[in-house]
């Protein structure tokens, strides 16, 4: 799906889910739209056109034979006021295989082709109803599984990136503007270009603002991706146990033989609306010399390097010992760890609160510090709490809290990276004029942040862009 000049033809897809359903929904977009209804809806009072953006009940017709296929409810929308920009028909009829993939057919035998996954959109994109980011917001709105997802892609479909993006791009088109003409025409007695000042005015203009799209996504990745959080702890702390607790179901084995984990196991978990990915992990030992479990160690240690969140889980009872500590400086610096002080029923309770004390003096110093959380993965005390400690530490806080951030726009992945390479190219043009450096070269920067800044928003984009996101849609949509 390379080709991104405006198509010409018709296009048809089953727009509901596959399986049984009450209703199943076909979709039509292009210019044979209404020929195409005329044909196979046969309205029960009939008309000499039919009303778009209105519901007619009828009839849906072979039109090799006029034999009823199902009895259906069809809408003409007429375009430009339609979701492609094209004329539209949609046809909702029972939801059941057979008849969806008869009255696909017939639509099809009416000079439809059908629709590759996500070409519905990326003819609204086409036909300039929506930008690119809105195209990926409408994929996002479709996959999200949480309703902070849900928030998240309506944030990015009114247009708020574009909003963002053309100020910074009218700021680089004119100080691009200005050093072209200097370099085209340097007789014409042009005023000579004053670095410093256009400079300041990239920063104010383009930079700042960029640099704050980047930022929205390095703080609220999280919001957007879910987070990894891994449980990891010496053999026999109860990480299964727990994994097990977190997810309320029998998923994985727990023994009082340590070892009993070997590979890595991962279930997702909405928690607060942010999806949680927790993976249990085979238990650390220095001292083992078993093979197979210092090949199940290497994946935790993995685990351990790439979470967002660490859970470090220790046994209550046998106290924190040098192992523990060794454990916690495995973490990288930047990754925040719950310890958890688990099986706390083995112990009294009136022990517990001298035991955390001396727990928490003998954690080592990290940068972000250690929250501990008391539990007790065999009866459930505790789970509450470290549900609320991932969610707190995975997500940074605002002044207004975690709700705040849903409301705020936050990029995805790609957006984020071309607004990476503009900034990178912007500062580089930015030093390219205090230092004087020749305006060709300046030009080449400005060049290549437009390009970015462009491709974000996919104008003039290349082809392999759009094949990779619009081919992420499912067929019909
Ligand atoms: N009393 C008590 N026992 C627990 C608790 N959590 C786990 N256990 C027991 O501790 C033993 C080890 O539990 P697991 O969950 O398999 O421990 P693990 O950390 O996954 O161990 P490995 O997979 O060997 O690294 C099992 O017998 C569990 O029943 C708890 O909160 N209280
Ligand atoms: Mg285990």
């Amino acid at each position: 799906m390379s080709n991104l000049l405006k198509e010409e033809d018709t296009i048809a897809a089953i727009a509901t889910p596959t399986g049984t359903g009450g209703i199943g929904v076909i979709r039509i977009s292009g210019p044979a739209s209404p020929d195409i209804l005329s044909r196979l809806f046969r309205p029960k009072n009939p008309l000499p056109r039919l009303e778009p953006r209105r519901l007619h009940y009828g009839w849906a017709i072979d039109p090799a034979d006029g034999a009823p296929i199902d009895e259906i409810l069809a809408v003409f929308i007429k375009g430009p006021a339609s979701y492609t920009k094209e004329d539209m028909a949609e046809l909702q009829c029972h939801g059941g295989h057979a008849v969806l993939k008869r009255l696909l057919e017939a639509v099809t035998s009416c000079g439809a082709r059908l629709a590759e996954p996500g070409e519905f959109t990326k003819r609204a994109f086409v036909n300039g109803r929506i930008d690119l980011a809105q195209a990926e917001a409408v994929l996002e709105l479709i996959q999200a599984k949480t309703e902070k997802e849900r928030c998240l892609a309506m944030t990015a479909l009114d247009g708020r990136l574009k909003d963002r993006i053309e100020p910074a791009r009218q700021a680089v088109i004119q100080a691009l503007a200005r050093i072209e003409a200097a370099i085209d025409f340097p007789d014409e007695g042009l005023e000579p270009i004053d670095g410093e000042a256009v400079a300041g005015q990239l920063l104010d203009n383009a930079i700042f603002p960029i640099k704050d799209i980047v930022d929205s996504y390095n703080q609220r990745r999280i919001l957007r991706e879910g987070a990894r959080v891994a449980l990891a702890g010496r053999p026999n702390a109860g990480k299964s146990s727990l994994f097990n607790a977190m997810l309320g179901a029998c998923r994985v084995i727990v023994s009082p033989t340590p070892g009993t984990t070997r590979d890595t196991v991962e279930e997702t978990l909405d928690l607060d609306g942010i999806s949680v990915t927790i993976v249990d992990t085979a238990g650390i030992n220095a001292e083992s010399h078993d093979p197979v479990e210092a090949m199940g160690m290497e994946f935790s240690v993995n685990e351990i390097r790439r979470a967002d969140v660490v859970i470090m889980v220790s046994d209550i009872s046998n106290g924190l010992s040098a192992q523990d500590s060794d454990l916690l400086e495995m973490v990288p610096d930047k990754t925040p760890v719950i310890m958890v002080l688990n099986k706390a029923d083995l112990v009294h309770p009136s022990e517990r609160g001298r035991i955390e004390k001396i727990m928490q003096d003998r954690l080592p110093h990290r940068d972000h510090g250690v929250s501990l959380v008391t539990a007790s993965a065999s009866n459930g005390p505790g789970l509450d709490e470290l549900k609320k400690e991932i969610i707190r530490l995975a997500v940074p806080q605002d002044g207004n809290g975690p709700a705040h951030a849903i409301s705020e726009f936050v990029p995805n992945l790609r957006q984020k990276n071309a607004a990476q390479q503009a900034l990178a190219a912007l500062e580089q043009a930015c030093g390219g004029l205090k230092k004087r450096l020749p305006q060709e070269l300046v030009a080449v920067d400005l060049n290549d942040a437009l390009k970015k800044l462009d491709e974000i928003l996919g104008i003039e984009t290349g082809p392999e862009i759009f094949d990779e996101i619009f081919s992420r849609f499912c067929i019909g949509k």
